[in-house]
């Protein structure tokens, strides 16, 4: 077993986790089913507010967290779901910040967008990055399966074969229509829903904080000056040692992302953290050490805050985070 990982579907796995972490907080913790993926099981997300079962989803500014679209990004899900319960931790302990932030605002996670996928890799292939779609319809899952779900989104759906691909074997490939698959359905039936102020979609790995639009070089939106100022820069990046910039820009170009849906679509202003390996060359395999991990999330968490406050006052972080635009 896993020091540090756990699978969806396991006993006190993250699904567990997530049931359990809303029944122990009804004060402050919602559980939401958001959609049914491929092969039946639930998407779930976790709402953090003040009262959050008594007072309508969307009610307050809120933000989303969001991990794992891509199965094997798992360090994406464990900073997701660290982020989640150091915020219970803080309200369980009367923190005044915390419990002052959670009455103005709603904090949401969904710390597995594709649990399908997730699932997938702890029992047969840890690389899979798509999610279960059986391509061809023979009832099997196997190579050649799969869509990508950060390209099957509605904006600039299959706008070229350079973000995205038609071909059903390509680890890009973006589906046959967009939104075909439940799992985009409900990822942006609650972006639709809630109308966030800001997304953090957390993926790994690089260490590069990116930010939408990205399926074209010079999209016009990186002008957003509240990119820049929360992001940072080279010298002083908003997540240490990430690059930040816009992602079609310092990465590549993709077609049907979820940021940029997010941002286009619903007005959010959307990052995607590309988190880091946890060692020169893990590449996507994390390694399994809880030094390593915590260390990621500390790494990650100043950023994470900081978006927390601005929601409060998503168009001025200046005044709420004393950043200059
Ligand atoms: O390709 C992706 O979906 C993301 N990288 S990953 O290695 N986690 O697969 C990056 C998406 C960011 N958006 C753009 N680069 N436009
Ligand atoms: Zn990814």
């Amino acid at each position: 077993g896993f020091t540090v990982w756990r699978s969806w579907d396991e006993p006190g796995g993250i699904r567990d986790q997530l049931v359990q972490a809303a029944a122990a907080n009804p004060q402050v913790a919602k559980l939401v089913k958001i959609g049914t993926t491929v092969q039946g099981r639930d998407i779930l997300a976790i709402k953090l507010t003040q009262g959050a079962n008594g007072i309508a989803d969307g009610s307050r500014p809120a933000v989303l967290y969001s991990a794992t679209q891509h199965a094997r990004e798992w360090i994406s899900t464990e900073i997701d779901r660290r982020l989640m319960n150091w915020y219970i931790d803080r309200w369980r302990a009367n923190d005044p910040a915390v419990r002052s932030l959670l009455q103005s605002t709603e904090l949401w996670f969904v710390p597995v967008a594709n649990p399908d996928g997730y699932q997938y890799t702890f029992e047969v292939e840890r690389l899979w990055r798509k999610n279960l779609r059986d391509n061809n319809n023979d009832g099997l899952i196997a190579t050649g399966d799969g869509v990508d779900l950060n390209r099957n989104f509605p904006n600039h759906w299959a706008y070229d074969e350079e973000g995205s691909s038609s071909i059903q074997s390509s680890e890009t490939y973006r589906g046959t229509a967009p939104v075909s698959e439940p799992e985009t359905a409900a990822m942006k039936g609650l972006l639709d829903k809630i109308g966030f102020a800001f997304q953090v979609n957390y993926h790994s790995n690089g260490q590069w904080l990116l930010y939408a639009e990205g399926w074209q070089i010079g999209t016009p939106t990186a002008d957003d000056p509240i990119y820049y100022a929360m992001s940072g820069n080279l010298d002083e990046p908003a997540i240490k040692d990430f690059h930040p910039g816009l992602s079609s820009d310092v990465l590549y170009v993709t077609n049907g992302e979820t940021t940029d849906y997010a941002h286009v679509a619903t007005g959010a202003l959307a990052w995607t953290p590309e988190l880091s390996a946890g060692c020169d060359g893990c590449g996507f395999v994390f390694p399994d050490d809880e030094t390593l991990v915590q260390e990621e999330f500390e790494r990650n968490l100043p950023f994470a805050q900081s978006v927390a406050k601005s929601a409060l006052d998503p168009d001025d972080p200046v005044s709420v985070l004393g950043i200059d635009t």
